[in-house]
């Protein structure tokens, strides 16, 4: 299997986060990457490539023109109001307030915004422009004939929905892929979100749509962030309505509850007879993770792996979250080396 990776991640290296009720040095930091890339180069799965640049229009297929435009621009405009530091939001249209949108930057970036989890920096753009490049070159090389890709997407995206930034994610690399095998000529494209978090922004973007499949395995949102979606009784809405599945799991759950979670994943997958399957790689189902309550071992991945194998399709893993810094390098490449039959 091919990993696509781009250096560029290290553009985006924030500062602090907020995060349980206080500021706190970023989980979401570069040598994450640098450790993936280390064990899929000891592991040998295979070569290891720079991506290729499809520009905007894959992204604007996801994102709106206006969010993309504030994004792109938000850095330079915090630098010409003398920002110092990171630039972060505070205010938000939550409820009794309006959605709309203000010409203040801060009072843009909190329309954006769902959260306080995702700095923005001098290279957060840069970055996740790459990231997305990233995911779609591994997925131009499915959709060229691979049977499995490796997208090593830093900064994350399942989080973020189409106009909105947060949880660390700027850009939806699985959405952008997932979109870009359909204006291939895909007809139906399965999601399987793995990482610890419900991946609000991903359901959001496909919610009202029956040619993505979406489906999360993650922490009961009545307990863990992102708290405001990925409740079970989410199923989607019109034509997307029996195209959306979540699956919250107890807080301390093991490999044997999650892997119950997800057969019943695994058999929406096949009952939507997916051509393609987009996996939201994230590792922090872990039992060391600092900032999630699951109980997987290394060992599970590698099984969690065999099991997405045997749906029998074409597979295109895309890097999510994971913050037990030391051991997500085995527990990434474990999944793909359980794909490909260790
Ligand atoms: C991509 C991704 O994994 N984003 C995750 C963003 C999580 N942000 C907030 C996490 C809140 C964690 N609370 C943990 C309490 C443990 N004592
Ligand atoms: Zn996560």
């Amino acid at each position: 299997m091919r990993t696509y990776y781009s250096d560029d991640h290290r553009l985006h290296h924030g500062t602090c986060e907020l995060i349980d009720g206080k500021l706190q040095p970023c989980f979401e930091k570069p040598q994450r990457a640098d450790h993936i890339l280390k064990r899929v180069q000891d592991r040998q799965i295979g070569a290891v490539l720079a991506p290729e640049d499809f520009g905007l229009a894959p992204i604007a297929r996801i994102h709106s023109a206006d969010y993309l435009n504030f994004f792109q621009h938000a850095w330079s405009r915090w630098q010409a109001l003398n920002g110092e530091g990171d630039l972060l939001p505070f205010t938000f249209p939550a409820r009794t307030l309006r959605s709309v949108r203000p010409q203040n930057l801060h009072g843009e970036l909190g329309y954006y915004s769902f959260d306080g989890g995702a700095p923005i920096t001098a290279g957060t753009w840069q970055a996740a422009y790459s990231a997305a490049q990233v995911a779609l070159s591994a997925q131009a090389e499915i959709s060229a004939g691979a049977h499995s890709a490796f997208a090593l997407c830093r900064p994350p995206g399942h989080h973020a929905a189409g106009d909105l930034m947060g949880g660390y994610c700027f850009l939806n690399n699985a959405a952008i892929a997932a979109q870009a095998f359909l204006d291939q000529g895909k007809q139906r494209v399965a999601i399987l979100d793995v990482d610890y978090h419900h991946g609000n922004g991903t359901q959001d973007i496909f919610y009202r749509r029956s040619d993505v499949l979406f489906t999360s395995i993650h922490g009961d949102p009545a307990f863990e962030f992102p708290f405001f979606l990925g409740y079970a009784d989410e199923l989607g809405e019109g034509a997307g309505e029996g195209f959306n599945f979540n699956y919250p799991l107890p807080m301390g759950s093991p490999w044997t509850v999650w892997a119950e979670a997800l057969e019943q994943a695994c058999g929406r997958i096949s009952a939507f007879d997916a051509e393609v399957i987009v996996v939201s790689l994230g590792v922090d189902t872990f039992k060391d993770d600092p900032i999630s309550q699951f109980k997987l071992d290394s060992p599970d991945y590698l099984a969690m792996g065999r099991r997405i194998a045997a749906l029998g399709k074409p597979t295109l893993f895309v890097m999510e979250g994971g913050y037990a810094v030391e051991a997500i390098g085995v527990n990434a490449v474990n999944v793909l080396e359980g794909f490909l039959g260790a």
